[in-house]
């Protein structure tokens, strides 16, 4: 029974609390009197029913069930994402801006057919809600949940706190004791007001910061310190008993500083009992360092072994600076939409993934980064190649983690027989170090990102690292032992 209680979006797909109140309802005490015996029958009885409950629960939320009979055929082939995600009982998402919801019904009838949960991309914020202290404006907000319940898709809310979109009443001068009373308010009125209606909440966005494995120096951290989030996720948690509660945060689909960062936090708020089910990993990527599948289940095993579930919260992946044709482009953006999404379906507690939108005619990218067509739908709606990927990805099909030739040898084995790389016409000195997966040789003199992906970009230093090479031949038999190759002996083009 522990274990069956034991983590978020547990065996069951039941909150644990709810089976943790279940398992205390059952074992609350032994029989000593008969009349105690009695009692515990009754108890017993009890707990079967709520058994039966929990599990007729848990399955999924019943909105998906009812959409699992209406769409059968659809599940049956996977033909929309909302279907290919079905099979496996994953979510597929789609955050929503508003007012296109409202003026444009294309896009209301794509969203509806394509996706089973929605996030309002800004009309849950603190700043949106709350412009004036006191005064919250749900309006376009619960317009989203009512398209969401007509179409049987579960709402994601996002977020509750967060340092940016916030309202003009909290900024530097806000007393320490102020703060706690604004947010804990507004997070009452808001999980409040959407309770029994939102799947889960983003509690805290965005509080680790993004160099130094450090808290983020926000307005909140600086005044309330850490005990900020503590108490965002007890609040939030008081009033939905039933939405599950996530971190969320950017920058943290493999291993690295800040990943890190956020998987301490995870670990000191386990440790202190804050009721916290899961992380969100928003994955605004470019493609040209998108990570492997490896890499991210790797990642998110990590977190899942902490007991909590993980989503991938704000899919969407840039291509406007890689080398190629648009036709590649979008073909490589393909290739990654199938990947997140493989490695999502590896990973037994990964709930589901969101994109950040799904079509570059409504993409905040644009406006941040330049032109650009990060989703599965362009500008005219017509499905891209990431639509076919994440849904081959939903249905279990890893795509190739590069596009690699004939003779291209992925890296992952390179050091079974590679000695050595030239790239951009000139040979590289190797060093001492050669190795798979996440990261790959140390080499000098590497600078652009044209040369590899630099997984550290480490300006000034002369040696970098970088990861995901290919190598246009291997030799027939491993020239050095694993993990360490001497200098080249016979230069190879390097690509990718
Ligand atoms: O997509 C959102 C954009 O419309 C807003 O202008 C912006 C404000 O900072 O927020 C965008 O959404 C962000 C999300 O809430 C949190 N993660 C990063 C997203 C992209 O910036």
């Amino acid at each position: 029974l522990t274990w069956l209680s034991s983590g978020p979006e547990n065996l069951f797909g039941v909150p644990s609390f709810k089976m943790a109140r279940f398992v205390e309802e059952v074992l609350s005490g032994c029989p000593r009197s008969s009349q105690e015996k009695k009692r515990m029958r009754m108890r017993l009885a009890l707990g079967v029913l709520c058994l039966v409950w929990a599990c007729a629960e848990s399955v999924e939320p019943s909105a998906i069930d009812a959409e699992e009979s209406a769409l059968d055929s659809d599940i049956v082939s996977g033909e929309t994402l909302r279907a290919a995600g079905a099979t496996t009982r994953r979510k597929v998402g789609a955050a929503v801006d508003i007012d296109a919801l409202s003026k444009d019904p294309t896009y209301a009838s794509i969203l509806a057919r394509e996706f089973n949960a929605v996030t309002a991309e800004n009309a849950m914020k603190w700043g949106v809600l709350q412009q004036t202290r006191g005064v919250w404006n749900f309006g376009p907000a619960d317009a989203l949940v009512r398209f969401a319940q007509q179409n049987k898709m579960v709402v994601r809310g996002h977020a509750l706190v967060w340092h940016l979109q916030l309202p003009p009443f909290v900024n530097d001068s806000i007393s320490a004791d102020d703060l706690r009373n604004v947010m804990v308010a507004h997070i009452n009125a808001t999980a409040g007001h959407f309770a029994g209606k939102i799947y889960g909440w983003d509690v805290v966005n965005e509080a680790v910061d993004d160099t130094g494995g450090k808290m983020r120096e926000s307005v909140l951290f600086k005044k309330l310190g850490e005990s900020f989030i503590d108490l965002a996720f007890r609040t939030a948690r008081a009033k939905d008993l039933n939405a599950r509660l996530y971190y969320n945060d950017y920058a943290t689909e493999i291993q690295n500083e800040k990943s890190d960062a956020v998987y301490a936090l995870m670990k000191r708020l386990i440790a202190r009992n804050v009721p916290i089910d899961g992380v969100g990993f928003q994955y605004h990527l470019d493609a040209r360092t998108a990570p492997t599948v490896e890499q991210m289940v790797t990642n998110f095993k990590r977190f899942t072994a902490l007991g909590l579930s993980v989503n991938i919260s704000e899919l969407d992946v840039r291509v406007k600076d890689v080398v190629g044709t648009q036709a590649q482009k979008l073909a490589l953006q393909g290739r990654i939409y199938q990947r997140v999404a493989a490695a999502c379906r590896q990973v037994t507690r990964c709930y589901g993934i969101t994109s950040w939108g799904f079509t570059d005619k409504y993409s905040w990218i644009d406006s941040f980064f330049g032109a650009d067509d990060p989703l599965q739908f362009d500008d005219a709606f017509a499905k891209k190649p990431a639509y076919e990927g994440q849904r081959l990805g939903l249905l279990g099909e890893a795509a190739p983690e590069e596009p690699i030739g004939a003779e291209l040898l992925p890296n992952g084995g390179f050091e079974n027989g590679l000695t050595g790389w030239t790239g951009s016409g000139a040979p590289f000195a190797l060093t001492a170090e050669a190795r798979s997966q996440t990261s790959a040789v140390k080499v000098t003199g590497r600078t652009e990102t044209y040369h590899g992906v630099l997984t550290t970009p480490a300006s000034g230093k002369s040696r970098q690292q970088v990861s995901r090479w290919f190598s246009r031949r291997r030799l027939s038999a491993p020239v050095c032992p694993t993990h360490m190759c001497e200098s080249p002996a016979r230069p190879l083009r390097m690509a990718g």
